[in-house]
């Protein structure tokens, strides 16, 4: 700019003033005038060999002449600060520096002696100044200015006479209330900057200028609109989520802003594609952010994407282009479920889901059983023929096209052995009765439930090895009886065994006894005889139970003949007391017995003295007692068990 000015400085020819009212010259104007026109006679006969640095000499006595005749016309025109200003500064300086002595010296003394008729001729020229100071230039720059910018505006103000007293700015922005700035002078230069304004407003600007005897000039009124040539400034682009799944729609979130005098955004635009077309779609502003929404597309699936703001100057900046690959970043669903404990064959309910589903696959112990390569739900028929009992794992391996990895897992146990089951008590077909020991064996390596089966009753357990179970028979008839025993796995398997056993709680009945002889002699055998029947297991044994006043107990197995149980009770010495009573069993253990019988033994074929029967007597009734108080207690003790219930069950 300034070089500019300066230019305008050179270029511009001085203009004449004119002076009014100044009358009188003093005599020192015309010596003025004489020296100078000798000066212009001196220089022009100036020799080649008087000056140095110069390439053309007839043109540097022009110049030199020229610069003399410019000055008289200061000096006429009665600028006389202005002419010895020129004196000094362009004419001889010029001869200092391009003439030699003796005519350098000669010159200068010259310049010396009008220098001072120049100084002194202000004296004799009193000055009255009516002209207004002269406004010659008026520049601002820049030329188009922006919201942002500073405008300054120069200009060339000078004034003749009595020179310039100020310069004002004055400017008003689209016809509103004036606003005056002072200019500030910079060589011969007033100043001033118009402050920065909004985007469309129209400026306009005057300069006023005022010389020390109070005339005042004005310029042309000067306008400019202030512009906006730059884009918004797009300092945030982000998109939410950063890797979208195939679902998501993804925000794209932009801040573009425009500074506060300019033109301001117009519009937001975001331009995506998915590789066949581009589409534009407005941002709303949205707590100072601009958000657009990028619908979902499917895996994998390249989007690129580029944001546009516009101001409202027509400006836009586009950012680069962004992108992103839609992601599946979902674990494939897996699951599985098997019953744990499997036989010959089981279902398996496989469940698998994807929606970019690459493959499943199920396995057991790392051996491949089927692929599936569809979501879905499966009934999967898992035959196990040709596999042994065991432990197994079964797996379920899906995968996705993103590589995602999901699985499920879970045991099972192959069993496809049944229980093994035994009564060992009692046997097969024997008889029971009272508290009957029932002994069982079970074994299974997952049992899952033991049974053992009684006339209608059952117990239960799920334990294995051996068990033991009381049975009360006397509660039941008697009668032929089933014991099952039943075991079943957990995988299903079953199994049995049962048998058959009497139960038999009925006493053997003993009637009919008789002895014969009834009052046998010294000697004689007696044959007793007595009948003796069982209901249900029958009888196993009729026995006789026999003693004397002076020996102990003797028993004698009484033998079956056509119905009837005998035996002989050996011939005892005279005058013996034989007692004897008769016991019976059945199969079962039931035990049956007689009433102790008594008779005495006569003497041999001769009269004996009879055995006086005052003494056989009490014999009878002692006896008859102590059998009495026998029988009530058997007959007591036997009550007592009959009312216990006994079932137990012990564990291995
Ligand atoms: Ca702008
Ligand atoms: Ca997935
Ligand atoms: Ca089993
Ligand atoms: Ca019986």
């Amino acid at each position: 700019m300034m070089s500019c000015l300066l230019v305008f400085l050179i270029l511009n020819s001085f203009t004449p003033l004119t002076a009014v009212n100044v009358s009188a010259i003093c005599d020192d104007n015309a010596n003025v005038t004489s020296l100078l026109q000798q000066l212009k006679s001196n220089v022009s006969g100036i020799p080649d060999e008087a000056f140095q640095n110069v390439k053309n000499f007839n043109s540097e006595r022009k110049a030199l002449y020229n610069k003399i005749k410019a000055i008289s016309n200061q000096i006429t025109a009665g600028a006389f600060r202005g002419s010895l200003k020129k004196l000094e500064n362009d004419f001889e300086k010029r001869v200092k520096r391009r003439i030699v002595d003796p005519w350098r010296t000669r010159l200068l003394e010259l310049i010396g002696q009008i220098k001072c008729l120049i100084e002194n001729l202000p004296k004799c020229h009193p000055i009255v100044d009516s002209i207004p100071p002269s406004i010659r230039e008026v520049l601002y720059y820049p030329s188009l200015p922006e919201y942002d910018d500073y405008v300054l505006v120069l200009a060339h103000v000078t004034d003749c006479w009595s020179g310039v007293a100020n310069v004002t700015l004055s400017y008003s922005v689209d016809s509103g209330e004036s606003v005056n700035l002072t200019m500030y002078k910079i060589d011969d230069l007033y100043r001033a900057e118009i402050p920065p304004q909004h985007y469309g407003l129209n400026v306009t600007f005057r300069v006023y200028a005022f010389d020390n005897a109070g005339n005042m000039a004005v310029s042309q009124t000067y306008s400019y609109v202030v512009g906006d040539s730059r884009p918004p400034v797009i300092s945030y682009v982000e998109r939410v989520p950063s890797v979208p799944n195939y679902n998501e729609t993804v925000f794209v979130y932009v801040n573009a802003t425009e500074p506060p005098l300019a033109s301001g955004v117009e519009k937001v635009i975001v331009s995506y594609s998915n590789g066949t077309e581009w589409i534009n779609e407005s941002m709303r502003l949205q707590n100072g952010l601009y958000v657009a929404e990028i619908p979902a597309f499917p895996y994998g699936t390249l989007i690129e994407y580029v944001i546009y703001a516009f101001d409202n100057a027509s400006n836009v900046a586009v950012t680069q282009i962004y992108s992103y690959s839609v992601d599946d970043r979902f674990l494939p669903v897996a699951i599985i479920d098997a019953p744990k404990y499997i036989s010959e064959s089981a279902t398996l309910d496989i469940y698998i889901h994807d929606d970019n589903l690459l493959f499943g696959k199920l396995t057991v112990d790392g051996e491949t059983l089927a692929y599936f390569n569809q979501s879905g739900s499966y009934a999967y028929m898992w035959n196990t023929t040709g596999i042994s009992d065991g432990t197994f794992t079964l797996r379920l391996d899906v995968y996705d096209k993103a590589d995602n990895h999901g699985w499920a897992e879970c045991e099972v146990i192959i069993d496809k052995t049944a229980p093994k089951v035994e009564i060992e008590l009692p046997k097969n077909g024997s008889y029971v009765n009272g508290l009957a020991i029932i002994q069982v064996n079970v074994e299974d390596l997952n049992l899952e439930r033991a049974e053992l089966t009684i006339n209608n009753s059952s117990y239960v357990w799920t334990g294995t090895g051996t068990f033991t179970y009381v049975w009360e028979t006397t509660r039941n008839d008697d009668g032929w009886y089933t014991i099952l025993l039943r075991a079943s796995d957990k995988a299903g398997n079953e199994n049995q065994t049962s048998l058959e056993v009497f139960v038999d709680n009925t006493a053997p009945s003993l009637v009919n006894l008789t002895w014969s002889p009834l009052e046998p002699s010294a000697g004689e055998n007696v044959s007793v005889t007595i009948q003796a029947f069982d209901y249900g297991s029958g009888v196993k044994n009729v026995t006789l139970w026999f003693r004397t006043d002076e020996s102990k107990w003797q028993r004698l197995e009484m033998n079956l003949k056509d119905g009837n149980w005998t035996c002989l009770i050996p011939g005892q010495n005279e005058s013996r007391i034989v007692i004897f009573y008769i016991e019976c069993y059945d199969n079962a253990g039931n035990y049956a017995r007689t009433i102790e019988e008594i008779y005495a033994v006569k003497a041999a074929q001769t009269q004996q003295q009879p055995f006086p029967l005052s003494w056989l007597l009490l014999i009878i009734i002692i006896i008859g007692a102590a059998v009495t108080l026998t029988t009530y207690i058997f007959r007591h003790r036997r009550k007592g068990t009959l009312g216990k219930t006994v079932a137990l069950l012990s564990l291995k």
